[in-house]
C-alpha cells in the first residue's frame, strides 16, 4: 500500500512538471505578437509561429559597424498585403500620403512611406527579420527587427518590433 501511494505521488509530481514544461514552451514561442493595425482592411495579430510559417527571403547587407550579415525575414510588403494595405495599383491619390509607423517595445518609433515598401515602386526590400546568419535574433534585438538594406545610417533598423501601424500623414 505504501509503495502504491508513493508511486501515485511520484506520477502526480511528474505530471505537474510536464504540464509546467509544456506551458513554458508555449509561452516562450508564442508570447511575441506583432499587430498590424490602423488604415488596414484586415487588422492582424501575428505570433512568432505565424511569422516563421511565412515565406522568407535572405538579404546580405552591412550592419552599423560595416560587418556583412545574412538577414532572413518576411518582406514588409508581404505582411502589409496580407493586412489589405493599399499597395501596387492602389497606391495612388490619397493613399500616397500614408505612412507605416513601426513601434518597438522600448517606445522607439520609425516611419516608412508606403512607396519605400512597395515592390512596384522600389526594388529595395525592407525586411521584418527574424534571423541573422541562420540564428534567431537575441533578446533585446528580436524576435523581430526591421532591416533596411543600403541605408547609410541604421537608425530605422528598429529592434523588438511590436506594432506595424498604417497612418495618414495628414488628416
Ligand atoms: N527598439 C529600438 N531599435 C533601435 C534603436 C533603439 O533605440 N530602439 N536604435 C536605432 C539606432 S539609432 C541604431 S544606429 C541601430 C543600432 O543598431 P545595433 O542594434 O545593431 O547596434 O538600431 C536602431 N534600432
Ligand atoms: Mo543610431
Amino acid at each position: 500500500m505504501k509503495h502504491y501511494l508513493y508511486f501515485v505521488r511520484l506520477c502526480l509530481v511528474v505530471l505537474i512538471l510536464l504540464t509546467c514544461g509544456l506551458v513554458k514552451a508555449q509561452t516562450t514561442t508564442n508570447t511575441h505578437i506583432i499587430t498590424v493595425e490602423g488604415e488596414v482592411l484586415k487588422p492582424l495579430s501575428l505570433s512568432s509561429i505565424d511569422i516563421a510559417a511565412m515565406k522568407h527571403m535572405d538579404i546580405q547587407t552591412k550592419d552599423k559597424d560595416g560587418v556583412t550579415h545574412v538577414y532572413s525575414g518576411v518582406p514588409l510588403s508581404e505582411i502589409l498585403t496580407m493586412a489589405g494595405v493599399s499597395l501596387g495599383k492602389e497606391l495612388r491619390g490619397k493613399n500616397l500620403a500614408k505612412l507605416l509607423l513601426v513601434k518597438a517595445s522600448d517606445g522607439y518609433e520609425v516611419v516608412f512611406a508606403l512607396p519605400e515598401i512597395d515592390p512596384e515602386f522600389s526594388d529595395k526590400v525592407i525586411l521584418l527579420a527574424d534571423k541573422m546568419d541562420g540564428k534567431s535574433l537575441a533578446a533585446g534585438i528580436g524576435p523581430f527587427r526591421i532591416v533596411v538594406p543600403e541605408e547609410k545610417r541604421q537608425a530605422r533598423w528598429i529592434r523588438e518590433v511590436t506594432i506595424l501601424k498604417v497612418i495618414f500623414a495628414k488628416e
